[in-house]
């Protein structure tokens, strides 16, 4: 197996950590994004969509996207399970996951990607170029602080995002706080819960990962 990686970007990091949980060593190969190394033939032919982390199985098969990733590893290695341990627990999982990147990790990703002069005409990821809409910025901005005072109220409530179990929803909110801290984007006040979540995920080994 062959993980496709570039240490400084966030969504491959999503599977460092969810693999540094559960004590896997992936073979890593680096992809230079600064360099654009992602648009190399060499990397199309791995991954059309340009775009890291990416799995390559001994049989070729090519697995992209995080969670698609993350899944796998689970199924093959299912201690500790990380996408929960029964069906309520797994829905919920699911379901945390699906909201800390559509309404954490995205609009993270789109204030960086509309606002940062390094992203001019490629404001989305991929092959194809795309202008930067820098009022999507200023919105991307007002959401990302949004589902941080959401996930601050579920924190009142539980030790982990999804509940009661550390999960692959924690990972990914984890990597939208980091995305949002390199963006400076402040904090809205008074998020003790967010704050105390925060402080114990990023002091967990994985998060070195
Ligand atoms: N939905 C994809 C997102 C992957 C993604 O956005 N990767 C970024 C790094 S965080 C990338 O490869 N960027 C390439 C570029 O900026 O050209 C996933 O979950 O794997």
């Amino acid at each position: 197996m062959k993980f496709y990686d570039c240490e400084t970007a966030p969504s491959p990091r999503r599977v460092r950590i969810f693999a540094a949980e559960k004590n896997i060593r992936l073979q890593k190969v680096a992809v230079n994004l600064a360099d654009g190394e992602q648009f190399s033939d060499r990397f199309r032919s791995i991954n059309p969509d340009c775009t890291v982390p990416a799995l390559q199985l001994d049989d070729g098969t090519v697995i992209t996207e995080v969670t698609a990733i993350c899944q796998y590893l689970d199924e093959l290695y299912p201690e500790p399970p990380l996408f929960g341990s029964s069906p309520a627990n797994r829905a919920r999982v699911t379901m945390w996951n699906i909201k800390a990147e559509q309404q954490g990790l995205l609009p993270a990703f789109d204030a960086f990607r509309n606002r940062s002069r390094g992203f001019a005409g490629r404001a989305l990821t991929g092959p194809d170029s795309f202008d930067q809409i820098p009022e999507l910025a200023e919105r991307s901005v007002v959401r990302a602080r949004a589902f941080m005072e959401r996930m601050n109220g579920e924190l009142a409530n539980h030790e982990f995002l999804a509940g009661d179990e550390f999960s692959i929803a924690d990972i990914t909110a984890l990597t939208f706080m980091a995305v949002a801290i390199r963006l400076k984007i402040e904090l809205p006040a008074d998020l003790d819960h967010l704050e105390r979540w925060h402080s114990e995920m990023s002091s967990r080994e994985s998060a070195a990962a």
